[in-house]
């Protein structure tokens, strides 16, 4: 595995920072390394040279009011690599799925990508993981065996958050558009999981806060809860008293 330089983007005062961990699959020869290349420098290179296990290279793009840092793993399509992929997978933010709109197969294949991608990376909320597919090669139109609709289909009967462009690396065309479509997905889903986060942790400091309260000095407590912004619903105050009335009474039967 090698890291590759960085493209950097000098950073406006006041923009809100980001990171992204972002998985690029899919079978050998589809584009994968070509579309980062495109992406990244603008460089496109006709000659094959295989991925060997995997690179990764940074990326920042301005989205709406972030600058999101892209940490892009280009990871190898050929079989005798598979074996190393957990390493790679794990903590990522998003997926991006290549086939070859030539290649039936490199579509076929998709399905099996993304499950190891899901069962490699063990995300904590897998349904709304995104995932972005693409269908690269759209420059070669004569040679086409993958329609667009096809595989509209086949996103229809997925469950998830699906983004799908056809892309050519070679003429550069919607490579950037497709990373921040996902981009938006991607920071979406980090706001959704941060705010559940700060939320049952609100709740267990709430509850806490309460069977602390109903055990005894209350005023004290609530002064305390109150300061850190805690809301306590009846349901939770109910649950802290049980709590609390249950360790009194185990410890008077003692
Ligand atoms: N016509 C055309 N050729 C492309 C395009 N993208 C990539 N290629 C060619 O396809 C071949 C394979 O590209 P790579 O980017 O190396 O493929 P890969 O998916 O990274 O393959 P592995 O690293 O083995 O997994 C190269 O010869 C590229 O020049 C494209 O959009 N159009
Ligand atoms: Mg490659």
């Amino acid at each position: 595995m090698e890291s590759k330089p960085s493209t950097h983007i000098t950073p406006t005062p006041g923009l809100k920072k980001s990171f992204a961990k972002v998985v690029v699959i899919g079978d050998s020869g589809v584009g994968k390394t070509s579309l980062i290349q495109v992406f990244e420098n603008n460089k496109f290179n006709q000659t094959f040279k295989p991925t060997i296990g995997a690179d990764f290279s940074n990326k920042e793009l301005i989205v709406e009011d972030k600058l999101v840092t892209l940490q892009i793993w280009d990871t190898a399509g050929q079989e005798r690599f598979q074996s190393l992929g957990s390493a790679f997978y794990r903590g990522a933010d998003c997926c991006v799925l290549v086939y070859d709109i030539t290649n039936p197969l490199s579509f076929a294949n998709l399905n099996n990508w993304k499950a190891t991608f899901l069962t490699k990376s063990d995300p904590k909320d897998p349904q709304t993981m995104p995932f972005l597919i693409l269908g690269n090669k759209a420059d070669e139109e004569g040679a086409r065996k993958v329609s667009a609709e096809e595989t509209q289909r086949y996103i229809s009967q997925q469950d998830g958050t699906f983004i799908f462009f056809e892309t050519s690396a070679k003429e550069n065309k919607n490579i950037e558009d497709a990373f921040r479509e996902l981009v938006k997905k991607v920071t979406f889903r980090q706001e959704k999981l941060n705010n559940k986060i700060l939320q049952d942790n609100q709740n267990a400091e709430g509850a806490k806060s309460a069977g602390q309260a109903v055990a005894g000095n209350t005023s004290r407590r609530m002064t305390r809860s109150t300061k850190t912004n805690v809301v306590l619903d009846d349901k939770t105050v109910k649950a802290a008293q049980e709590a609390a009335s249950q360790k009194r009474g185990c410890c008077k039967a003692q």
